[in-house]
Parts: structure tokens; C-alpha cells; sequence
């Protein structure tokens, strides 16, 4: 016997049909077993099953949960002082090289008491939960040791035990150079040390870096691919956000899950991102916190048929954004994505960056049960409220959270 099925409902399943981006299923209902989705399809056909309990929504639009692909969720402090300095005239890169920026974070983070992180972390978690997100990736990267970054990753954890939503960790390995360090040498530490340790215990599904002027470059990249590799850990890239570095191409040589940022993105990189199924992460909050003007190619992008995920980059430098409506609303603003490119963005397109496209990201059967009821007229007007607030309900593997 089925343990619920959600009535009185319409369904953007999330999975395209012809003509149909959305696969739209108007007067539907859904059953969930297990945790699970069994059947999803019009009300009429799903007639005569007798579940535990049937949830009438009352005529809500029904989505797969939000999926946050890309965000830096833990952290000390705040950098709310930079926003200030940018806002009279510095740089992201200035601010940076000046010892602020990542740094300075890393700093606030290594003076926070593990419970102080993981309240901090918590609040900002129960923001994108109201926004409708079930599933966030979170980066590590603001430790620049391996006890630290240990740490962080374990906070990340933490955080899906005390609230109710999935966490995909992600060590972001090679984030900025620590001052004083020497680059060969603090490269040298993550392979031998890091990655080996975090794999061991297996606190990551991913390894992650900033290939950038700022960050690190493609043949320090590669090492630290090459030793995820060799863990048997997948790899995605923080690639093209201030300048062109091949990143993208790199990541995709390396069968990344996700290249992200990609504001200077070229041809050949899309091209290569194309043929190793390589998902492009779109990030309007910090194209638009740090006043960029450079566009990511989206034509490109849909000319070659790369998956286009859109995600918040939640962190305290880049993007102090919390709200996955207000991502998708930027995403289409901003970049030009359609109201439905943006949904897919942090649905089934967020669900392949992380790689787990089989459990979550679509409602169809054998998916996770997760997902958001809304009260709207059309899932397009997803990507048309400027932060809106969340959705009537959402659930966790079939239970309301
Ligand atoms: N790119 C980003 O958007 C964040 N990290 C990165 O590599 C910014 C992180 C920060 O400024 O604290
Ligand atoms: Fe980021």
C-alpha cells in the first residue's frame, strides 16, 4: 500500500517531454512509498489506489524540491565591511591581494567555535530550506589546512542532521593561497595530505578549486585532479568568473561533474563541456554583487547542448544571497535565461552537477520524494517574483519538513 498520494494537484515533473521543458502533468496526483515517488500522472489514471492518507493540495503548482548546487554555506564572520569598501571604488582582486577577501574569512572561520559555525551555518541553511530548497551543496574551502577544512566539512554534515535537508559536501581544496605560503609547497600539502585524508574518511563527494589569477592556476589544478582522481573522487571547477584560464576545458578533460561561475567561458571550452557532459553552474548573485558586466555565454551554452544549472555561490565575499527564487530570477534577468531554463537550473540540471540525477532533481518514479507545492498560477512565475517568498509545503522523502 502506498504511504501517501498528493492530490488535487499540477506537476512540473521536470522531465521534458516534446515541446514540453517542464513535462507538465495538469489535474495530477503523486504517490510516495518509502520515502519514495511510485507513480506520478493525471489524477483520473491514479483513480481507485488506496494510500494511508491522501493530501489534497488544494490546487498548488507541485516541482521537484530546489537543488542549491554551489554554495560556501560555512563560515565566520561576515564581510559586510568589503561590501562597503567596494562601494567606494576597490576590487574583488584588490581587496584580495590586500589580505582581505578569502583570507579574511578564513580568519573569522578559524576564530569560530564549532558550535558558533554550525548555528551560523544553520540559520543561513533554514533560509534556502523556506525558499524551498531540499538538497544543498556545501563547500568547504575557508580552512586552507587539512584539520580545518576537516572541520568545515564536518559542520556541512552536521548541518543535515539538525535540519531537515539533504547536504552534498564538497572539499574545495584549492580555494587561495594562504599569505606566506609557498605555492608548490601548500599545492604539495593538498595532494599528499588533504585529499588523501578527506577521501579516507569520506566526508566529500567531490573535490573542488578557483582556477583564476587570484586563485590557482591550470597546472596546480591539475595536480589536484589528478590526485581526486587517484581517490576516486569526482571533480568540478570555480572556472572563467574574472578571466579566461582554460578552467573549463581542464575540468571537462578531467570528466568534471560541473564547471562553474564561466562569465569569460569561449567557444572551445563550451565545445569541450559539451562532449564530456560537463554541467555549466551559472552564479548571478556574484556577477551581480561584484558589479561584472561580462556575460556567460548562454547561447553558446544552448547552441552545443550543455546542461545549464543556476545556483546561489551563498558565501560571505561574492554572493550574501540566500534565496533560490531571487537565483532564478537573476539567473533570467541578468543572463537571459528563460523562466523554465531557470527552473531546470535548480532542478534537473543542479541534480547532475552533484551527480545525483537517479535520486533527485526530477519527479518521476523511483525518485526521491522531495519536493515543493506552490501557490501560483504557472512554474514560470518561479522565475518572475523577485524573491518570492517559498513555497505552502515542501517534503523530504515524502514527509512534509
Ligand atoms: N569563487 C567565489 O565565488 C567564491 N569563491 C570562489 O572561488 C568567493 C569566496 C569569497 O570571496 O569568500
Ligand atoms: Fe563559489
Amino acid at each position: 500500500m502506498w504511504d501517501r498520494l498528493l492530490t488535487d494537484c499540477h506537476v512540473a515533473t521536470m522531465v521534458p517531454t516534446r515541446g514540453d521543458p517542464l513535462g507538465i502533468i495538469e489535474n495530477a496526483a503523486i504517490g510516495i512509498q518509502d520515502g519514495r515517488i511510485v507513480r506520478v500522472g493525471r489524477r483520473a489514471e491514479l483513480a481507485g489506489t488506496q494510500p494511508r492518507e491522501v493530501v489534497p493540495l488544494h490546487g498548488a503548482w507541485v516541482t521537484p524540491g530546489l537543488i542549491d548546487c554551489h554554495t560556501h554555506l560555512v563560515f565566520g564572520g561576515t564581510r559586510a565591511q568589503e561590501h562597503a569598501l567596494r562601494r567606494a571604488g576597490a576590487s574583488y582582486e584588490e581587496i584580495a591581494q590586500a589580505g582581505g577577501g578569502i583570507a579574511s574569512t578564513v580568519a573569522a572561520t578559524r576564530a569560530s567555535s564549532a558550535g558558533e559555525l554550525l548555528d551560523s551555518a544553520r540559520q543561513r541553511a533554514r533560509m534556502l530550506i523556506a525558499g524551498g530548497c531540499t538538497t544543498v551543496e556545501v563547500k568547504s574551502g575557508y580552512g586552507f589546512d587539512t584539520a580545518s577544512e576537516i572541520r568545515l566539512l564536518n559542520t556541512a554534515r552536521a548541518l543535515s542532521q539538525h535540519e531537515p535537508v539533504r547536504i552534498v559536501p564538497t572539499l574545495l581544496a584549492l580555494h587561495a593561497l594562504p599569505q606566506g605560503a609557498k605555492r608548490t609547497a601548500y599545492v604539495d600539502m593538498v595532494v599528499e595530505e588533504m585529499i588523501p585524508a578527506v577521501a579516507r574518511l569520506t566526508l566529500a563527494d567531490a573535490v573542488d578549486g578557483f582556477c583564476e589569477g587570484i586563485g590557482f592556476l591550470p597546472h596546480e589544478i591539475e595536480r589536484m585532479f589528478d590526485a581526486a582522481e587517484n581517490h576516486g573522487m569526482r571533480v568540478k571547477l570555480h572556472a572563467e568568473q574574472l578571466s579566461n584560464r582554460g578552467g573549463a576545458k581542464l575540468a571537462a578533460r578531467y570528466n568534471a561533474l560541473s564547471a562553474d561561475h564561466l562569465e569569460y567561458l569561449d567557444e572551445p571550452g563550451v565545445e569541450a563541456m559539451a562532449e564530456a557532459g560537463t554541467v555549466a553552474v551559472l552564479l548571478p548573485g556574484a556577477f551581480y554583487a561584484l558589479g561584472e558586466t561580462q556575460k556567460p555565454p548562454v547561447q553558446l551554452l544552448r547552441d552545443y547542448g550543455v546542461p545549464i544549472a543556476v545556483a546561489s555561490d551563498c558565501n560571505p565575499g561574492t554572493s550574501p544571497l540566500l534565496n533560490p527564487q531571487l537565483v532564478m530570477n537573476m539567473a533570467c534577468t541578468l543572463f537571459g535565461l528563460s523562466p523554465e531554463e531557470a527552473l531546470a537550473g535548480m532542478t534537473v540540471n543542479a541534480a547532475r552537477a552533484l551527480g545525483y540525477e537517479d535520486e533527485i532533481g526530477t519527479l518521476a518514479p523511483g525518485m526521491q520524494a522531495d519536493l515543493c507545492a506552490w501557490r501560483i498560477d504557472h512554474p514560470a512565475e518561479l522565475g518572475y517574483w523577485i524573491g518570492l517568498p517559498g513555497p505552502e509545503r515542501r517534503m523530504v522523502a515524502g514527509v512534509d519538513a
